[in-house]
């Protein structure tokens, strides 16, 4: 524990020394939560978050062109995946045969659009049975231990501030017929949030306001967190990335699997096209040639309406955040001590006020700080995208209302399911619900 007013001295000198501002009033419990805190900020870091703002208000230009990409080989329903893709489902299936293939579920953002009241998994998604979004994934990995002949391990990364409900509610659920020594979580790391100043918010008067890190955060969570050792002893080789949002997304992909072998790639990536220039997903594509993401409020609005010849947008790849990384490529990012760069957002951040009365603000009023999964794949050796059907693989439960809210979501997922079945039978059910299992 460093002295009192060393800490105070670097907090002082750091332009911080605000934090301090209510340390009379607080007993001994708080000015020691107070002082725990503080010792993790590191405040040598704090130009990076200034720096993260000022590219937020004034983004770099940017060179750039469209990426390679396997599309579809057929893009009417029932799709047909590229062709290599296909022909390579063999190669994929193998991997998970053999068990070297885990999957990652990133389940700690904090859902607000959503609007909510506790982990996104554990949403009552499905339209008939109410199956929570956790269920879906559960159901869906012991589907791939019956289609593969065994069950993928799972890793579930949460938030501080949804891990012990997240826990509960698998407990609870018995894992949902998985074995639980097969189903861990991880909590993620918190970043702190700057004021239009500079300053650092506080909560209360003895707590800085913290959120989760973005799911950049995986990366080092993973490691601090032992995951990336328990994947090395069970002999993994490829992770399964996927969003808790994502109703539609498969758990694991052969044939996304086997082209990502194939190309030798150490990140992949699944796209869908995108029909509006301002939809929310972020585009892959080059900058100054590297492969890589611009993340949606990173795009010129000139750039994502930009058409080809055939009227369709330049810029259709719209990333769905289902991801493949190789364990070695994430370990060697791990060992150089990378840190992924921090994307700043302006956002509405709980704070006290002259008083030190909480204030739960209805404007934008501070900046959060995020570190994004997807900002690996510019550091990539190899990287593979293959565009996937969108209503097939891309349904994610993001809003209250809206084409991804849950009304939405529902409707979208039966019209898709009852369009297979009046295919295949000639009759098209007015409501209709598929066990992923
Ligand atoms: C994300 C992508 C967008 C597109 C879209 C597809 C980013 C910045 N944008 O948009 O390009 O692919 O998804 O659905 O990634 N999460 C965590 N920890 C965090 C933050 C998020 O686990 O600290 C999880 C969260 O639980 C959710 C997912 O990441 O499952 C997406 O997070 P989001 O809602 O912040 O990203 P969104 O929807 O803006």
């Amino acid at each position: 524990m460093l002295a009192m007013d060393d800490l105070r001295a670097k907090f002082e000198a750091a332009g911080q020394g605000h934090v301090f501002r209510w340390w009379d009033e607080l007993g001994d419990r708080a000015r020691r939560r107070l002082t725990r805190q503080l010792e993790a900020v590191d405040l040598e870091r704090l130009p990076e978050l200034q720096a993260a703002i000022d590219a937020l208000q004034s983004p770099a230009a940017r060179n750039l062109s469209p990426a390679p990409t396997f599309g579809l080989a057929d893009e009417d329903f029932p799709y047909l995946l590229n062709d290599a893709a296909r022909a390579l489902a063999p190669r994929g299936e193998k991997l998970l045969r053999e068990g070297r293939v885990a999957v990652l579920l990133v389940a700690g953002g904090q859902g607000t659009r959503l609007g909510f009241d506790g982990p996104k998994g554990c949403f009552p998604v499905m339209p008939l049975s109410g199956m929570t979004l956790f269920e879906v994934f559960a159901r869906k990995l012991r589907r791939a231990g019956r289609d593969f002949g065994r069950v993928p391990p799972l890793y579930v990364m949460v938030g501080n501030h949804n891990e012990a409900a997240t826990r509960n509610f698998w407990e609870d659920h018995d894992w949902f017929g998985l074995q639980p020594e097969d189903v861990q979580f991880f909590a993620q790391g918190e970043m702190p949030a700057l004021d239009a100043h500079g300053k650092l918010v506080m909560a209360q008067k003895d707590e800085l306001f913290t959120g989760p890190d973005g799911h950049g955060g995986v990366l080092r969570a993973l490691h601090v967190k032992g995951m990336l050792a328990d994947m090395r002893n069970r002999g993994i080789r490829t992770i399964s990335y996927l969003q808790v949002d994502n109703l539609q997304t498969p758990v694991v992909d052969p044939a996304f699997i086997g082209l990502h072998l194939d190309e030798g790639a150490e990140v992949s990536l699944k796209v869908v096209r995108k029909h509006e220039p301002g939809e929310r997903v972020g585009i892959y594509c080059l900058d100054d040639g590297v492969p890589g993401i611009v993340e949606y409020s990173e795009f010129s609005e000139q750039q994502a309406s930009e058409r080809d010849g055939q009227g369709r947008l330049k810029y259709w790849q719209g990333s769905i955040a289902v991801h493949l990384f190789e364990v070695d490529f994430l370990n060697r990012l791990i060992d150089r001590g990378t840190d992924l760069p921090l994307h700043a957002a302006h956002k509405k951040v709980p704070h006290l006020n002259e008083q030190g009365e909480p204030v739960e603000p209805t404007q934008p009023n501070a900046f959060k700080f995020e570190r994004f999964v997807f900002d690996t794949i510019p550091m990539a050796g190899n990287v593979m995208c293959l565009e996937v059907p969108r209503d097939e693989q891309f349904l994610p439960v993001k809003n209250a209302d809206g084409p991804y809210g849950p009304e939405g979501v529902k409707q979208s997922y039966q019209d898709y399911f009852a369009k297979a079945v009046e295919i295949a039978l000639g009759k098209k059910p007015t409501a209709i619900e598929v066990d992923p299992w």
